[in-house]
């Protein structure tokens, strides 16, 4: 197949910078795609740990300034890596500028800026995705096709979980490059925006759209040294946050996400209780699918574990990797998120989940908060 060159401008070079540049490294050598994604340039704003950033991963060129990067000619998609709260100023100059433009998560610091956002991408005829990884985990795809083939039958029940132990220390700071995620203004929020945001991701992703919610959340540690002020400052974050809702196939969800469940580093579950078949998914297990089917056979029925590792197209993505029964990990569904995108862009086609759809995301974690603070029902 000709190939064609796609250049990347990735802004930011945190975490998710290296996650998004080893999959666009890695994508050609696993996918057959019209676009080839070139690591054009890396912008942030101090040159000398950018330039070993980039020379680690193979950047061309580097840009302090992401005006600079937004206008460049010889760039076509903009990759956002920065705090929530730059995301909307980068994206109206990158979709003014007529870039693709590939956002992480969660898209915007409310549901206001996710709008102004839509409209300023659909405006300009961009391309644009959101960063939501997990649902490219073939476990969680494989998921996705097992509801969709109406195995489960009705849904009655949504459950989901993420949970974390990194913010215990009292006397860890807020703000600042490696911990921005705790100051609310660079954030926007704590928990929902951070981890809820995958879980709701990808509850309406399998099981539809949320209609109303009901919230608690909490900050534990109301104080905290701030990097950027030297002064210790108030906590605007949500530290722990718990929620019920109903879906509108009228199932129930439950979700839960904490900073403080002291030994959970990165634990996402979800469980999905159906008339027939349920199914549960683990992130520490990522490769595996669990899987009760109500229809098999007295005997030998129980819950499964699905290692999902197999060819001939029954686990999704998987052709493209090892032999079977080799699993893969979790930058694979960084991976897999870029070859969707390029394949789906080559095509003139979207790329889920949109800019739209990611704010309908933004909407559950708006009414999330909302109904935590005057602690009654909200719709979403
Ligand atoms: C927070 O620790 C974090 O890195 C999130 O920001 C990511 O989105 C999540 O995938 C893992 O945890």
């Amino acid at each position: 197949m000709a190939k064609k060159d796609f250049n990347i401008g990735m802004i930011g070079y945190g975490f998710m910078g290296r996650a998004h540049s080893n999959a666009y490294c890695k994508v050609s050598n696993f996918f057959d795609l019209e676009l080839n994604p070139v690591l054009k340039a890396a912008c942030a704003r101090n040159a000398e740990p950018l330039q070993a950033f980039a020379d680690k991963w193979g950047y061309e060129s580097i840009e302090t300034d992401w005006r600079k990067l937004v206008e460049r000619d010889d760039i076509d998609a903009v990759d956002i890596c920065v705090p929530n709260n730059l995301h909307k100023e980068i994206v109206l100059a990158a979709a003014a500028a007529g870039k693709a433009i590939l956002c992480e998560k969660p898209l915007s610091m409310n549901a206001a800026e996710g709008e102004e956002m839509c409209q300023a991408v659909e405006a300009a005829g961009v391309a644009n995705m959101v960063w939501y990884n997990y649902r490219r985990v073939p476990a969680v795809t494989l998921a996705k096709n097992l509801i969709e083939s109406g195995r489960l039958g009705r849904i009655f029940h949504y459950r989901a979980n993420f949970l974390q132990d990194w913010t215990i220390a009292e006397d860890l700071p807020q703000g600042g490059n490696a911990l921005w995620r705790l100051d609310v203004a660079a954030a926007g929020s704590g928990v929902t925006g951070d981890l809820l945001a995958h879980c709701i991701d990808t509850a309406i992703w399998l099981n539809g759209s949320i209609a109303d919610v009901s919230a608690m959340t909490e900050t534990f540690v109301k104080q905290r040294m701030h990097n950027l002020t030297g002064q210790v400052e108030e906590v605007g974050i949500d530290d722990a946050c718990t929620f019920m809702c109903h879906f509108k196939n009228g199932s129930l969800g439950l979700f839960e996400s904490t900073r403080y469940a002291r030994g959970h580093k990165a634990l996402y579950t979800f469980e999905v209780n159906g008339e027939n078949a349920s199914i549960q998914w683990d992130l520490h297990d990522l490769h595996r699918l669990n899987y009760f089917d109500h229809g098999d056979e007295g005997v030998v029925r129980g819950w499964k574990s699905i290692h999902v590792t197999d060819h001939g197209g029954d686990h999704p993505y998987m052709d493209h990797w090892w032999v079977p029964g080799l699993q893969i990990g979790y930058e694979h569904s960084f991976v897999h998120q870029v070859a969707d995108f390029l394949d789906a862009h080559a095509k003139g086609q979207p790329a889920a989940p949109t800019f739209r759809d990611a704010l309908e995301t933004q909407k559950v974690c708006d009414a999330v908060l909302a109904s935590a603070k005057d602690r009654s029902w909200h719709n979403v």
